[in-house]
């Protein structure tokens, strides 16, 4: 395989946790056991687990120190003020209450906002986001730009939201059906793609013509923040911090999963302008996370996160960080294997339909290939298609699938190394080579919601 050149990591290790390689004898079994869906399957039976960036970061030693001064009293602990200081410092906003993690923002921001039959825009809603809209009745909208779909188009911000559609979806369904829009930075469900400066002044002002309240969803700032200044005209000579300002001075507030850019194990917050919002969000925050000083955390959390948000926008940081994810991209690009371009913020998504075009859309060729990957090498990926989106009709049992068959090989920050990529890399050509021997699945159990994390399977023989 023909060699790029690997980032250089801006950190050297200082604690390490072991590995360990699998036989094929034990993969078989431990996929058996799990019903085939690789959320079953026991961290210590997978050798590189790229199942998720979520959580899955190192910490740096600052943030370990920091865990150390965590003030772990019950109300208004230290760590609540050090913790809010550094949210309100990156994200602006006037009101921080924090959360165990994203999912938890978005109910509470939903359960208060949004009622049956209302609509949520988003340019592409994630798993998270999609489920807490639609537990209250309502409809998740995409209204991404229709070249998002496309994994061959090589434009530089392709989670923008189509302004005219926006437009045209507020006039249709009238802005009393509208409580709020969402817009998913970087885009998850579509490639990891940022959103654009511009893109996200556009929306703004829609929402402000129509009085409609505009949040992000912001779990991966920093990395769109990062391509802002590099692809963007006029941004090249702003700081990454007026940056991040900037995006969030255009919104009125943000969802935040701190387990990817805050460069945490675990927390989120929800931050806000509206005072009288945030007192209805903290009240139910107390019915079911904890009181508003702490929101289902420990202090040694918050401190962990005050550090975290201090440390994710740093040039040097972010310039390797988005060079490794492109890396293994590139490997795999190299070798013919068929990927989503251009390379994403924190993951490269493989083109499930593509690397197995034998497989018919019911028998989930994405999920056929995280089993296969698995079972080929130890590598834990996660299906970004038609398990994790596809909508069965309870009535007739049809399914209808979404637009794209992704596999996706998510990055966990700080964590592997060059090394650890060209494994992957080496593995997937390998796989490709054999691709025809791969069989599809059918699902044998569902649940009624995000059913890819429980679903069991069978292969089809
Ligand atoms: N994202 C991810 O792997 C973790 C859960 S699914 C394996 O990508 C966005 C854009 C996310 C996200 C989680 C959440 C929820 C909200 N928005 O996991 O609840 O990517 O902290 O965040 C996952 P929490």
């Amino acid at each position: 395989m023909a060699r790029l050149q690997s980032p250089v990591e801006p950190f050297r290790i200082k604690v390490v946790e072991p590995i360990r390689r699998t036989s094929r004898a034990e993969r078989e079994a431990a996929l058996r056991k799990a019903g085939y869906n690789v959320f079953g399957l026991p961290a210590s039976k997978i050798f590189i687990d790229l199942l998720t960036d979520s959580g899955t970061s190192a910490m740096s030693d600052a943030q370990w120190a920091g865990m150390m001064m965590g003030d772990e009293s019950y109300a208004g602990a230290r760590s609540f003020f050090r913790f809010e200081a550094a949210v309100k410092a990156v994200f602006g906003f006037a009101h921080v209450i924090p959360t165990h993690q994203g999912r938890a923002a978005e109910r509470i921001l939903f359960e208060t906002l949004v009622k049956k039959g209302d609509f949520v825009p988003n340019n592409i809603h994630f798993d998270t986001t999609r489920a807490n809209v639609e537990v209250r009745g309502a409809t998740a909208v995409d209204l991404v730009n229709e070249g998002a779909y496309d994994p061959d188009l090589d434009r530089p911000f392709k989670g923008d939201m189509d302004i005219a559609k926006l437009e045209r979806f507020i006039e249709v369904k009238g802005r009393a059906r509208i409580p709020l829009v969402m817009m998913t930075i970087t885009n998850n469900s579509g490639g990891g793609q940022p959103v654009s400066m511009a893109n996200i002044r556009a929306v703004s002002a829609v929402c402000r013509k129509h009085k409609i309240p505009f949040f992000f969803d912001a779990c991966r700032f920093a990395e769109n923040a990062f391509f802002i200044k590099r692809r963007e005209a006029g941004y090249a000579r702003k700081s990454l911090p007026a940056i991040a300002r900037e995006m969030f001075s255009y919104a009125d507030g943000a969802t935040m999963s701190a387990k990817k850019d805050a460069l945490v194990n675990i927390g989120g917050f929800l931050a806000l302008n509206d005072g009288a919002l945030a007192a209805r969000l903290k009240n139910l925050l107390i019915i079911g996370e904890g009181f508003p000083t702490y929101g289902g955390l420990a202090g040694r959390d918050l401190e962990a996160i005050a550090r975290g948000l201090e440390e994710v926008l740093d040039d040097d940081y972010l310039e390797y960080r988005t060079a490794h994810v492109a890396y293994l991209g590139g490997l795999l690009d190299e070798a013919g294997v068929p990927i989503f371009k251009p390379v994403g913020g924190h993951a490269v998504y493989l083109l499930a339909d593509r690397f197995l075009p034998h497989l018919p859309r019911d028998q989930y060729p994405g999920w056929a290939l995280t089993v296969a990957l698995y079972r080929e090498a130890g590598i834990r990926a996660v299906e970004i298609g038609g398990v994790m989106f596809g909508k069965r009709d309870p009535r007739t049992g049809r399914e209808t699938f979404p637009a794209l068959e992704m596999v996706r090989l998510a990055i966990p920050r700080r964590v592997y190394s060059g090394s650890h990529l060209e494994f992957v890399a080496e593995a997937l050509v390998s796989l490709h080579r054999k691709r025809d021997a791969i069989k599809g699945f059918r699902i044998v159990e569902q649940p009624p919601h995000l059913r890819h994390f429980t679903a069991r399977f069978e292969e089809v023989r």
